[in-house]
């Protein structure tokens, strides 16, 4: 009987399906050292160092590229972003880049019984060809496994600031057409150019198209004028958005992805968090963004929903200093370490660009600790599938990992063996590269090998006249010595795992 009861044991999957609420939180160019749980000592975070404290930290925690739209692209669909056509950064104007039929995080829950949603920041294209501003915004969120959105849609540097919900740009007067574009439809329309002793932030780079509320974007827009926001509000409304949902759901098993805009360009956080941090206004987006996890960890407790839910908290790239507006966030750095010990930040291959804070915790299901697994945001997609018993085609999430053990803090779980690091990738598999191998990783130099402009006050990445570089991260967690030379069958084999990697039709096990 003993024997049967454990050969029974054995052919049962490791997991019996579990549906506990998943909210999934991302940041907005949110580096390692930018939290207090992650060693910042300028400004707290408590919100999230109670998250960190109930569930795992993860010190090799990773989003799959070091710009927004490919890693959200992989959080999405699982799959190498380089795989995906057009998955660079997405313009004001941009087509919807994961198409309809496209297994995805969220289709993968609504298959297994959940009810999704997205709030916050999108910049994954809407439409066809183009997004339809005035009329159905579609294909987006709604063809591709959420039942719901309430979106900014694409990102707040960008135009135009209005709120899509579901299909529509809400609040919108039939009367005052939207209209954007890429070229200023009137020399009449005062731009960041044109008007620049006017605005209240001024542009350092790009960013001085059309101005809203004082400050210049990229690109061009008119009308709507009833439905446009001011910056200030929108983490406010996302989190009211979000309570609704939460409140809306809580006797199904739900999914809300959290797209948070904190800290992402043009920082312009609540008046109420302005010159809180002591580090100009990029700290003080850290704070809104601190309050905002507060803020859904409240709700999930006052709906009794704490025990039964998951919360994964993440970022989408490394941090950024001067990304386009003089906001002080170099001048009034001091001695905070937006990356930490790493080097290089948005942009770059290096471990600065990608790993980034990242948390999970489900109160009585997660161990309070810390991990040094290597976990992906990437891998969400195949664990959550593997968790709520629902299983994928062969050609779907390709490079998902079901890592569900690791993330669930587990004693002994493994997380991922290997990882691509991959900048904006707007040329494909001819982009830089990074990959990480147990405590290995090598650089490809390549193309649009970012340095992140902030130089001197990240640590600056090298360029390298050699087309590869070699570290090991556990005496050298910096990169600062390149050991190729050193360590010439190494190198070979991580070009070689590299290069099978970018040739494979999928590397999900
Ligand atoms: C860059 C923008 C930068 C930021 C980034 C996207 C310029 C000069 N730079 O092209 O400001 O918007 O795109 O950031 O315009 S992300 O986090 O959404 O990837
Ligand atoms: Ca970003």
């Amino acid at each position: 009987m003993k024997t049967l009861i454990a050969l029974l044991a054995l052919a049962l999957p490791a997991f019996s399906a579990e549906k506990p609420n998943i909210v999934v939180i991302m940041a907005d160019d949110l580096g390692y050292g930018d939290l207090s749980c992650y060693g910042a000592t300028t400004f707290e975070t408590p919100n999230i160092d109670r998250l960190a404290a109930s569930g795992q930290r993860f010190t090799s925690g990773y989003c799959s590229a070091s710009t927004c739209t490919p890693t959200r692209v992989s959080l999405l669909t699982g799959t190498y972003a380089f795989r995906i056509k057009n998955s660079g950064i997405a313009p004001p104007n941009g087509p919807a880049i994961i198409r309809p039929g496209t297994v995805t995080l969220p289709s993968i829950l609504k298959e297994a019984g959940y009810a999704t949603a997205v709030i916050g920041k999108w910049h994954l294209g809407l439409g066809d060809e183009k997004p339809d501003w005035n009329g159905d915004l579609k294909p987006g969120p709604l063809e591709i496994g959420f039942d719901h959105c309430f979106l900014l849609p694409t990102t707040n540097d960008r135009v135009p600031q209005v709120y899509v919900e579901d299909h529509r740009v809400l609040n919108l007067d039939p009367a005052d057409p939207l209209w954007v574009g890429n070229k200023n439809p009137s020399p009449e329309l005062p731009t960041g150019k044109s008007h620049r002793s006017t605005l209240r932030m001024d542009w350092t780079h790009g960013h001085n198209g059309t101005i809203h509320n004082g400050i210049s974007r990229i690109g061009f827009y008119t009308g709507g004028k009833e439905a446009r926001f001011r910056d200030e509000d929108l983490a406010d409304k996302w989190i009211e958005k979000s309570n609704e949902f939460i409140i809306a759901n809580k006797d199904k098993p739900f999914f809300l992805f959290h797209a948070s805009h904190d800290l992402h360009v043009p920082r312009m956080p609540h008046e109420r968090f302005q010159g809180k941090s002591g580090t100009g206004l990029r700290g003080d987006a850290i704070l809104e963004l601190d309050w905002c996890v507060g803020e859904i960890m409240k709700t999930l407790d006052a709906q009794d929903l704490t025990e039964n839910t998951l919360i994964v908290f993440c970022s989408d790239n490394g941090p950024v200093l001067d990304d386009g507006y003089a906001d002080g966030a170099i001048s009034e750095l001091g001695d905070h370490k937006p990356a930490g010990i790493f080097t290089g930040g948005k942009y770059t291959v290096t471990e600065g660009g990608t790993r980034t804070p990242f948390i999970t915790s489900w109160p009585g299901k997660i161990p309070a600790g810390t991990s040094e697994e290597i976990v992906c945001t990437i891998d969400l997609a195949a664990s959550f599938a593997e968790m709520t018993g629902v299983s994928l085609p062969d050609d779907a999430c390709r490079d998902s990992f079901p890592i569900l053990p690791a993330l669930l803090g587990q004693k002994g779980a493994k997380g991922r063996e290997n990882l691509l690091q991959q900048d904006n990738g707007s040329q494909g598999k001819d982009s830089a590269f990074g990959l990480r191998s147990g405590d290995w990783k090598l650089i490809r130099h390549k193309g649009g090998w970012g340095t992140n402009d902030a130089k001197k006050h990240l640590k600056p990445t090298k360029k390298s006249n050699k087309p590869y570089t070699l570290y090991n991260l556990t005496e050298d967690p910096s990169e600062e010595n390149d050991i190729s030379g050193d360590n010439k069958d190494k190198t070979q084999e991580m070009i070689q795992l590299l290069n099978e990697i970018l040739a494979a039709e999928r590397t999900r096990p």
